[in-house]
């Protein structure tokens, strides 16, 4: 079984058992006693968790009936510094947070881990949208498992699904990012329009993932999602425009697949091929136009106020995950069996 934090195969056989203290916020070994009747004993293992003997990326715990939901999906966001894969992935989280999964897409969608979702709540989405505060720069060379929620469709077996950000080239130096290479079933591929005046289109964060993945020979195996991010840069550029203007919730195939058309010749016009690359190659793809902060953030830091005047406004943000939900089997509807193919 492998762990969707770290990524490590583990053998969990008759562990102990942890509950999550709610006055302390620490885990506590828990006892169930032999003297407790069914009832209370299933009452006890419901929300009873394991620990990771991980200790990487922190202590972490996953819930005692792990064992017996279906495999991790586990996605990571690929791109160039600085191309927005940070805001897009607490923009993404946000949405999650506010119960968009189940009440645009029927998925009943809750934390892996509470303390690990609680950290990420705290050090990414709230600085960017309760104070506007733009989100610093993933450290180079670093791989970091962001957050996990397990999610069900109705009546469904549960799966994990877990985020990792990944900063800009840093798979190829990374010495984890074998056990990435070998787990990732999606990428969320994050390309900056701000680069397409660029002489040279290109995409060596994009080139790297898919070069390693040809290698382990698990490309086919892997789903992509095209992400045009920053599109509140492109508001002027039809049709692209047209998309922006609209962010209705439910996703369709043929709606998919008709904004995956009209990035893919936006693209292709400015010739950034590289950039398309991962649809050509992966599995299953699609490309989508999104916006996780509505606007670029002010050149120079406020001490009050935080760094976007007009507050943080991010658009079509949940439909890649909603794409790679759908062509990772999460989603399994017969409209879903239709997207990125
Ligand atoms: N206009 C606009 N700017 C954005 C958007 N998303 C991110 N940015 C800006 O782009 C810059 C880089 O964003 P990040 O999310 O940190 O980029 P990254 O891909 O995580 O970069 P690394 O961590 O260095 O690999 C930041 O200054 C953001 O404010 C967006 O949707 N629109
Ligand atoms: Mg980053
Ligand atoms: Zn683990």
């Amino acid at each position: 079984m492998s762990c969707p934090v770290c990524l490590q195969q583990i053998d969990w056989r008759d562990p102990p058992l942890y509950r999550l203290d709610a006055e302390t916020g620490e885990h506590v070994e828990l006892t169930i006693p032999l003297n407790a009747g069914p009832e209370r004993k299933a009452r006890l293992r419901r929300t009873a968790r394991i620990r990771c003997p991980s200790p990487e990326p922190t202590e972490h715990h996953l819930p005692a009936a792990y064992g017996e939901f279906g495999p991790p999906v586990v996605l990571g966001f690929v791109g160039a510094r600085g191309s927005g894969k940070t805001h897009l992935l607490a923009a993404m989280v946000r949405a999650i947070e506010r119960g968009d999964l189940s009440r645009h897409h029927g998925l009943s969608c809750w934390p892996l881990d509470i303390l690990l979702h609680q950290q990420y709540l705290r050090d990414q989405v709230d600085p960017l949208f309760a104070e506007a505060r733009r989100l610093s720069p993933t450290p180079a060379d670093q791989m970091m498992f962001a957050d996990a929620f397990v999610v069900a469709r109705n009546g469904g077996t549960p799966r994990p699904v877990a985020l990792f950000d990944i900063a800009g080239d840093a798979l190829t130096r990374v010495a984890d990012a074998a056990a990435f290479i070998d787990a990732t079933n999606g990428l969320v591929f994050v390309a900056d329009p701000t680069r397409l005046d660029g002489s040279e289109h290109r995409e060596p964060a994009f080139g790297a993932v898919l070069d390693l993945l040809r290698a382990s020979g698990r490309l086919p195996e892997v789903s992509a999602a095209i992400v045009l991010t920053k599109a509140d840069r492109l508001r002027f550029e039809e049709p692209l425009a047209l998309w922006l203007r609209r962010d209705t919730h439910v996703l369709t195939a043929d709606e998919s697949l008709r904004e995956s058309a009209d990035v893919y010749a936006y693209l292709h016009q400015r010739g950034a091929h590289a950039w398309t690359r991962p649809y050509r190659e992966c599995a299953r793809a699609t490309l989508h136009l999104a916006t996780a902060t509505g606007a670029n953030p002010l050149p120079n830091a406020r001490t009050e106020g935080g760094d976007f005047d007009l507050g943080v406004h991010p658009s079509r943000v949940l439909r890649p995950l909603v794409a790679l939900l759908a062509m990772t089997g999460v989603l399994d509807s017969p409209e879903a069996a239709r997207i990125g193919t």
